[in-house]
């Protein structure tokens, strides 16, 4: 038994999430959080949301409310929806919770007792209208390099080119389209990165099992040079920039800390909260000198987090010189996209995750995107392969499976596991088909390879289906009732294999084949030693029924109702 620290990237609190930003980051961390609880480790999965920066800003006051109160409704609407979906989080923090002030100005503290963090003044783009500095993507206007008239301040879509805001000709704020910008100085706190770039290369080269994606980001970011980067912002909401006694530190008074800088800090100071709340003992999952070298840590997130989790994050904590856990494994995925474009909001193309839970359940939603992860690559959700993973893998290989043979059961043994007849050579395929996937199943969601889990899944229950094909028990029952039993008590035992492997992935559809086959709570773990006992692990006489219906499949209809309500392939 291993203990296992799990967090997925902090969804931003601008909204509900969308279907690929659940399919990046908190989804696969629950499906291996939960699989990992069924192979007997002992796991802690935190995540939370966060809720500092000019976005949550904005989105406050295009929603007519104040920062603090969006926050609040937008948290509970991001819990909510995580529930709906089953996200097993152990604990769902905020990352504008006390705990993570306190942790966050600990860091900047000592960071700077390590001399790795120095004020600096530069020259930053103000809006007068807007009455706020804005951010680098929020300053517009021409490229000086190709002229192209709606740059953004940190790149030009044109030409390519990485820009500085306060080169920009003719520059406008993208929050109010508002000209009556001008060039100011601003002091901030920088974080001395590039002192630490050896240590991080070394850490990087030392990692084992990530993925290249995430090695490659690492790696790109370390040969370009780390530069040092500003952890302040000029904004009133966020974590204040204090004095170690607690006091705020002199010409910071209306400026507080970067989002980037506090939100990966807010993991740990979650865990110190879900520590708060269950009697838990953070310090055993997060400092090495407590008990966290024990740990395994796996971080999950979309490609566009991984420098923050490779390089900003693992400088904060080694260069704090405090004993932290650094992270062991990190999964990072690429984009699933709308129909090979992206989600887009605002032009109302995408789903969104309380719009996703309103037309199909969360079972639908889980299997499908973990069969299709944006693993390799970026992914294209179409509601087309939506239906074919419903109404193929769910509903014809598993729901089909499970009804035949429990209402098999019912009508002709009374609900009850058989006994009688003698195993023979169906029997035999079936068990060595077990012996060798089920085995690559667990070691496929060891190593986080959440496709092939997936395909390994699929082909277990299809393996089922071609067992009761050759076992046949409906063709021997005329004849032989012994020899019908015989696969009636396989096909019994291979539905409650297949809700104990399908707990993961579709937890709810699980239960209720678990329920149906009399399965105890406690009773539902992955213990597969021996694989040929598992076709009588039932006792015999054992009471089961046939679940409701597992799966609705989904109609033509309903992909053309959907694509006019949600966009499509246009
Ligand atoms: N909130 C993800 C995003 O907004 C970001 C993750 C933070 S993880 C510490 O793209
Ligand atoms: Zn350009």
């Amino acid at each position: 038994m291993s203990r296992i620290l799990i967090t997925s990237a902090l969804p931003y609190i601008n909204g509900v999430k969308h279907m690929g930003n659940l399919a990046g980051s908190m989804l696969p961390a629950d499906v291996y959080a939960r699989a990992m609880r069924l192979l007997g480790h002992d796991v802690l999965y935190i995540c939370a949301t966060d809720e500092h920066g000019t976005p949550a800003e904005l989105a406050a006051s295009d929603a007519g409310m104040g920062v603090a109160e969006y926050c609040d409704t937008m948290h509970a609407a991001q819990a909510a929806a995580g529930a709906d979906f089953k996200l097993s989080y152990d604990y769902f923090g905020r990352s504008s919770a006390p705990s993570n002030h306190a942790l966050t100005q600990h860091f900047a503290h000592v960071l700077e007792a390590q001399d790795l963090i120095y004020e600096k003044v530069s020259k930053q783009v103000y809006s007068n209208a807007d009455g706020r500095f804005l951010p680098d993507r929020y300053v517009e206007g021409t490229c000086p390099n190709c002229d192209f008239d709606a740059a953004r301040g940190d790149q030009c879509d044109n030409c390519g080119k990485l820009l500085d805001p306060i080169d920009l000709i003719n520059p406008y704020s993208a929050v109010s389209g508002s000209k009556d910008v001008e060039i100011r100085e601003t002091n901030h706190l920088y974080l001395r990165q590039s002192a630490l770039s050896d240590r991080l290369r070394a850490w990087v080269d030392a990692s084992e099992g990530w993925p290249s994606l995430a090695t490659s980001i690492a790696r790109k970011w370390l040969d370009e040079g780390l530069r040092d980067r500003a952890i302040t912002r000029d904004l009133s909401w966020g974590i204040p920039v204090t004095n170690p006694d607690g006091s705020r530190r002199a010409g910071f008074e209306d400026k507080v800390f970067y989002v980037w800088f506090d939100a990966p800090i807010a993991y740990i100071a979650a865990t110190q909260d879900w520590a708060a709340k269950t009697g838990g003992d953070w310090q055993q999952w997060w400092k090495t000198d407590a008990g966290a070298d024990d740990v395994q840590y796996v971080q999950f997130m979309g490609k566009d987090n991984v420098a923050f989790h490779t390089l900003s994050f693992p400088t904060s904590l080694i260069g704090s010189a405090e004993p932290w856990k650094l992270v062991d494994q990190l999964k990072a995925f690429n984009w699933v996209t709308w129909y090979g474009g992206k989600f887009s909001t605002s032009a109302k193309r995408g789903v969104f995750m309380d719009q996703a839970i309103s037309i199909a359940p969360s079972d639908n939603w889980r299997w499908h995107l973990m069969a299709n992860a944006p693993e390799g690559d970026d992914a294209a959700f179409t509601w087309e392969e939506f239906a074919v993973s419903v109404n193929s893998d769910l509903a014809n290989v598993l729901g089909n499976f499970v009804n035949r043979i429990t209402k098999y059961a019912a009508g002709k043994f009374d609900g009850k596991v058989p006994s009688g007849g003698t195993e023979g050579e169906d029997e035999a395929w079936i068990t060595a088909e077990l012996e060798t996937r089920l085995p690559a199943l667990i070691a496929h969601y060891e190593a986080r390879e959440f496709r092939k889990a997936m395909e390994q899944t699929r082909a277990i229950w299809a393996a089922g289906n071609e067992y009761l094909t050759k076992a046949a028990p409906w063709t021997h029952y005329k004849t032989d009732v012994d020899a019908a039993a015989v696969g009636v008590r396989a096909g019994l035992n291979l539905v409650a294999l297949f809700g104990i492997i399908a707990q993961p992935i579709i937890p709810d559809a699980a239960g209720k084949i678990l329920n149906a086959m009399g399965i105890p709570e406690n009773n539902r773990t992955w213990n597969f030693g021996d694989i040929p006992a598992l076709l009588n692990a039932l006792p015999e006489g054992h009471a089961v029924s046939a679940p409701d219906v597992l799966f609705s499949k989904i109609e033509d209809a309903d992909i053309t109702d959907w694509a006019t309500k949600f966009g499509g392939g246009e």
